[in-house]
C-alpha cells in the first residue's frame, strides 16, 4: 500500500476518499507547489469538490443505520460522573448548536473561539462550527487570559464558547473568570467579543457562582434547548477552512495553523484507521486534550469519521488515585490507548502495583505521541501495560501535518523501542544536511517531507508569507519539519528533537522566543534567554536566564514572582523550572545571543562549551557557571 501511495497516488487515494460523502466530486485529486521560486507555495487536495466534515462524522453514520452506536463514553473528573452519547444524540445536539451559532450571527468564514474543558459540549461546539462552515479556533483550557485574548484577537472571533469552570483533581480551574479577563483585554485593545456562550459544567460544585454579563453571556444549555432541531450541513469547498489552531514556532507570536475540510478529513480518518488498526466495536481511548492537535485529530475527527466508540476523559491520571487510566481501560474494555511519554513516565513512578490492580487484557494497541519516547518508558509501556502482547505505535507528527506522518502500523511494522519507524502512506521523508543536500542510507540531519499529503496545513491564518518562510525557505522544494532525525540501517527514523528554538515540555510545544517576550513584559526584567533542559518526567524543562533592571533584588521571592508572571502571561504549563539571574548573556560582537553556550551551561556540560572566543565578553561564561542555581 505504501508503495502505491507514493508511486500512484490517484488510484491509491481515490477509493479511500470515496468512502466519504462528497456532494460534488473533485476535479483534481491533488496539486501542490513546494518550490517558492516557481511561484507561491500552494497545497490543494480534492479541489473542486464540495463536502462537509461534520456531515461525514455524524449524518453519514446515522443514515447508514449506526445512530445508536456510542460515540463517546464520557468520564468526568469524579469517577461517579459518567455519561454515554450516541451518534444520533450527537447529530441532534450539533444541529441545534449550529442553529444557536447562526442566531448569534455566525456565518460561513467567521471564526469561533472555543475555550473549554474536556466535556462533550466542546465536541458539539466544534462540529457545529464545521457544519456551518465557520472555522473553529480552540484554545487549550490551560492558557492564561493574556494568551486567550491574543488568540481571540488574531482570529477576530466575535463569539467565544466557554464553560463556567472545571475541576482537575481537587483543583478548580476558573475558566469563566479567565475568559472574562480575556474579553476585557480584547475590549481595551479595540476588539469586542459580542457573545459568550457558557456551558454549565462545574455548577454547584464550583467555589462561587458564575459571573454572567448581561447582553453578552448566555448559557449553552438554555440556547440549545430553544434552538431549532434541524440544520442541514452546509456544502463547503474541500479547500475551505475547517479550523485554525495556534502553535508555537521558533520566532514571533504563535501562528494559526490552517486545516481544511477535504484533505484533513481523508488524512485523519485514514491514519486513525491504520495506526490504531481500528475495527468496528473496538473501544478507543486517547488521553490528550482537544485543545491540542492530538485531540482535534484523534479524539474528535479521526474516530468520529470512522464511526468509532471513544472514551473522553475530563480528569487527570492521578485523581482520585494514580490508577485512573487503568481503571478506565478496565471499565470500558479499551482496545487502543493513546497517550504521551510524559504521562507514561510519571505513571511508571507509581510502580507496577497500579496497573496490576486492573484487568488490562483488552488492550491491543498502545500509542505514544508528543515527544520522543525513551526506550525505558517504551519497554515499561509494552511490558507492563501491554503485557508484552500489545503493539506500541510511536506516532511522530505535528500540528502542521494534521495527522501521523511517521509511525509503525500494529502487527505490520516490526517495533524498535524509541523509533517512530516508517513513513505513513503518501509520506516521503528525507534527511538533509545543513546545506540542503539529501543524505542517503544511514544518516542524521534535518527531517523534511518532499511531497504533499492530504492532511498538510495549507497556510498560516492571515499570513501566507509567514507560512512560506517558516516551512519552505530553509530548504527549497521540501516541507521542513523543524525536527532532526537519524535514519538507521533498516530505514527506521529516530526523531532527535527540534532543530529550532522550540521546546516540548510535557508534550506541550512552546517557542523560546514566546517565553522570552512574556518574561520581558515584567517591569523588573531587562532581558531574558530561555533554553530547554533535559527533565526526567517532563522530557524537557525550562531554564530561564534573566537580567533584571538595576536595583532589583534577585532573591527567592523575585524568582517566585517571575514564575507566577509566566503563568499569567501564558499558562501554568509554561512555568520555568529554573530562574537563573545573571548580569550578562553570552553574545557575539554583533549582539546575537549564543544559545549553544546557554544550553551547555544549563545542561551542566561546560566541559564541551566549544569555541567562546567570538564572544564580545567571554568572562560572562564563568559568571553564568558560578551563578547557576543548584540542581534540585
Ligand atoms: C502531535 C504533536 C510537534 C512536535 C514535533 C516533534 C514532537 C511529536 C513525536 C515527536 C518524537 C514522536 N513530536 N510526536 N517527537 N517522537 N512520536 O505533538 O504536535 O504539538 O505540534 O508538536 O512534537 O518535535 O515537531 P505538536
Amino acid at each position: 500500500m505504501y508503495e502505491q501511495s507514493i508511486n500512484d497516488p490517484v488510484p491509491f487515494w481515490t477509493p479511500i476518499a470515496k468512502q466519504f460523502h462528497w456532494e460534488e466530486p473533485w476535479t483534481t485529486l491533488h496539486a501542490s507547489n513546494f518550490d517558492r521560486n516557481a511561484g507561491p507555495v500552494s497545497i490543494k487536495w480534492f479541489d473542486g469538490a464540495k463536502t462537509n466534515i461534520c456531515y461525514n462524522c455524524l449524518d453519514r453514520h446515522v443514515l447508514n443505520g449506526h445512530g445508536d452506536r456510542v460515540a463517546f463514553f464520557w468520564f468526568g473528573n469524579e469517577p461517579a460522573d459518567a455519561r454515554t452519547v450516541t451518534y444520533s444524540q450527537m447529530l441532534e445536539r450539533v444541529q441545534r448548536f449550529a442553529n444557536v451559532l447562526k442566531a448569534l450571527g455566525i456565518k460561513k468564514g467567521d471564526t469561533v473561539a472555543i475555550y473549554m474543558p474536556m466535556i462533550v459540549d466542546l465536541v458539539v461546539a466544534m462540529l457545529a462550527c464545521a457544519r456551518i462552515g465557520a472555522p473553529h479556533s480552540i484554545i487549550f483550557g490551560g492558557f492564561s487570559a493574556e494568551a486567550l485574548s491574543e488568540r481571540i484577537m488574531d482570529a477576530r472571533s466575535s463569539v467565544l464558547v466557554t464553560a463556567d469552570g472545571a475541576f482537575r483533581g481537587t483543583k478548580f480551574i476558573d475558566l469563566k473568570s479567565i475568559a472574562d479577563t480575556a474579553m476585557e483585554k480584547c475590549k481595551t485593545r479595540g476588539f469586542e467579543v459580542t457573545h459568550c456562550v457558557v456551558s454549565l459544567n462545574s455548577g454547584d460544585k464550583a467555589p462561587h457562582s458564575v459571573n454572567m454579563v448581561q447582553g453578552r453571556d448566555q448559557f449553552f444549555h438554555e440556547l440549545e434547548a430553544t434552538a431549532e432541531l434541524e440544520c442541514p450541513a452546509l456544502w463547503v469547498d474541500a479547500e475551505d477552512i475547517l479550523f485554525l489552531l495556534y502553535t508555537s514556532g521558533s520566532t514571533g507570536r504563535p501562528k494559526g495553523v490552517v486545516h481544511t475540510h477535504g484533505g484533513y478529513m481523508v488524512w485523519t480518518a485514514t491514519t486513525f484507521k491504520y495506526t490504531f488498526d481500528y475495527h468496528p466495536s473496538d473501544v478507543y481511548f486517547c488521553t490528550a486534550d482537544i485543545g491540542w492537535i492530538t485531540g482535534h485529530s484523534y479524539i474528535a475527527y479521526g474516530p468520529l469519521l470512522n464511526c468509532a466508540t471513544s472514551v473522553m476523559f475530563e480528569g487527570i491520571p492521578t485523581y482520585p488515585e494514580a490508577d485512573r487510566y487503568w481503571a478506565i481501560v478496565e471499565k470500558y474494555k479499551v482496545n487502543s490507548f493513546y497517550t504521551a511519554p510524559t504521562a507514561i513516565r510519571s505513571l511508571q513512578r507509581f510502580g507496577e502495583e497500579m496497573p496490576k490492580r486492573h484487568d488490562l487484557s483488552s488492550l491491543r494497541v498502545l500509542g505514544s505521541v508528543g515527544e520522543p519516547i525513551n526506550p525505558e518508558a517504551w519497554i515499561w509501556y509494552h511490558d507492563v501495560i501491554g503485557n508484552k502482547r500489545a503493539s506500541v505505535v510511536d506516532t511522530y507528527w505535528q500540528t502542521e501535518t494534521g495527522g501521523h506522518v511517521i509511525t509503525p502500523l500494529p502487527g505490520c511494522t516490526p517495533m524498535k523501542p524509541g523509533s517512530a519507524s516508517l513513513p505513513m502512506f503518501g509520506i516521503v521523508p528525507a534527511i538533509l544536511d545543513k546545506a540542503g543536500e539529501e543524505l542517503s542510507g544511514k544518516a542524521e540531519g534535518y527531517l523534511v517531507i518532499k511531497q504533499s499529503w492530504p492532511g498538510q496545513m495549507r497556510t498560516v491564518f492571515g499570513n501566507h508569507e509567514r507560512f512560506e518562510l517558516t516551512y519552505f525557505s530553509q530548504f527549497s522544494g521540501a516541507y521542513c519539519t523543524g525536527d532532526g532525525a537519524h535514519r538507521d540501517e533498516h530505514g527506521y527514523s529516530w526523531i532527535t528533537g527540534r532543530t529550532d528554538d522550540v521546546i516540548t515540555v510535557s508534550g506541550h510545544r512552546m517557542g523560546t522566543a514566546e517565553l522570552e517576550s512574556a518574561m520581558t513584559t515584567h517591569p523588573d526584567v531587562a532581558e531574558s534567554a530561555i533554553v530547554g533542559v533535559p527533565h526526567e518526567i517532563k522530557g524537557e524543562g525550562i531554564h530561564a536566564y534573566v537580567i533584571t533592571n538595576p536595583g532589583v533584588e534577585t532573591d527567592v521571592s523575585k524568582e517566585k514572582e517571575l514564575k507566577m508572571h509566566i503563568r499569567q502571561e501564558i499558562g501554568a504549563f509554561a512555568t520555568p523550572d529554573v530562574i537563573h539571574f545573571t548580569s550578562g548573556l553570552p553574545k557575539t560582537r554583533s549582539g546575537k545571543i549564543m544559545r549553544r553556550i546557554l544550553r551547555k551551561i544549563a545542561h551542566y556540560e561546560e566541559d564541551s562549551l566549544g569555541d567562546i572566543s567570538t564572544l564580545a565578553d567571554p568572562s560572562v561564561v564563568q559568571e553564568l557557571i558560578d551563578s547557576r542555581p543548584k540542581l534540585q
